[in-house]
């Protein structure tokens, strides 16, 4: 029998769409960011999703409001910093791509344009190739963002022409309203669709979290939790803090023996470097 690997936790702390109206406990400023990934890195996370706000809360891509948080971030815990390309709906490639000059140690690289909620989220095929050239240039490893089936396709085309670096590292995002649901067949299908070697995690959105997270973990998957993409712990009752959700995929992860990888562990199964 294959071992499992121990199960690498994202924590999506802020997001692009999500208001402190909706969820008082989000982080916005560099300081609740840098918090909030000290809680849940000693939660169990290993990887931080991050999101650039101003402080008005709109979304951001400034290079400078990024520096800030990930100074904040390296200097409360280990977390491996993933910065978003994806940024909000509306912004132009150029703006998207600012926070990889910083030299991440990953990006999300969206593999596809889809509708989003009533927005259209446009990633065109040559702005894709740029941002997995600048991606790969800066260092960084790239996350490979799914939303829809076509993407894993195009992902899989790309790497096969050497566009891609490998091995890849997929995010399933499923349940974005004009995407694929956040269903087990939905998961069951992308999982089909991987390229020999890959590693994956899942983002179910609102309560697809918890289903697809668990089930990502019974299928030898990674998982993503946060107020990105949820932020309910139950029906009705909202999360106290992204903390609250990573401590519970941890102890399901435990219960199924995929207790979380640490951030040094996470490196190690990813391939990236030993910490910055
Ligand atoms: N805010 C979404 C439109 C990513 O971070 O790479 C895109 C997004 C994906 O959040
Ligand atoms: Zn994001």
């Amino acid at each position: 029998m294959s071992t499992v690997p121990k199960l690498i936790i994202t924590a999506a702390l802020t997001g692009a769409e999500v208001s402190k109206a909706q969820q008082p406990a989000l982080p916005i400023t560099p300081e609740e960011i840098g918090v909030a990934a000290a809680e849940c890195v000693a939660a169990g996370a290993a990887i931080v999703h991050l999101h650039g706000r101003r402080a008005d809360g709109t979304p951001t891509q400034d290079a400078a409001v990024y520096r800030e948080i990930i100074a904040a971030v390296r200097a409360r815990c280990d977390a491996i910093i993933q910065v978003s390309t994806g940024g909000a709906v509306g912004m132009s490639a150029q703006e998207r791509l600012a926070p990889v000059t910083l030299r991440p140690e990953m990006a999300t690289l969206s593999m596809g344009s889809v509708n989003f909620g009533r927005d259209v989220f446009v990633n065109a095929p040559d702005d894709i190739e740029a941002f997995a050239r600048a991606i790969a240039q800066s260092g960084a490893k790239a996350e490979l963002e799914i939303f829809d089936a076509g993407m894993i396709a195009t992902a899989n085309r790309w790497l096969a022409r050497g566009l891609l670096a490998s091995p890849p590292h997929f995010d399933f995002v499923l349940g974005v309203p004009g995407a694929m649901p956040g269903t087990p067949e939905a998961l069951m299908y992308l999982k089909s669709q991987l390229p020999a070697g890959a590693t994956w995690t899942v983002a179910g959105i609102g309560s697809a979290q918890l289903t697809l997270g668990t089930m990502a973990i019974a299928m030898g998957g990674h998982v993503r939790v946060g107020f990105e993409d949820n932020v309910y712990f139950r029906r009705g009752e909202l999360a106290r803090s992204n903390a609250q959700l990573v401590a519970r995929i941890a102890a399901i992860g435990r219960l199924l023996e995929r207790p979380p990888a640490t951030p040094t562990e996470a490196r190690a199964l990813l391939g990236l470097a030993p910490r910055p």
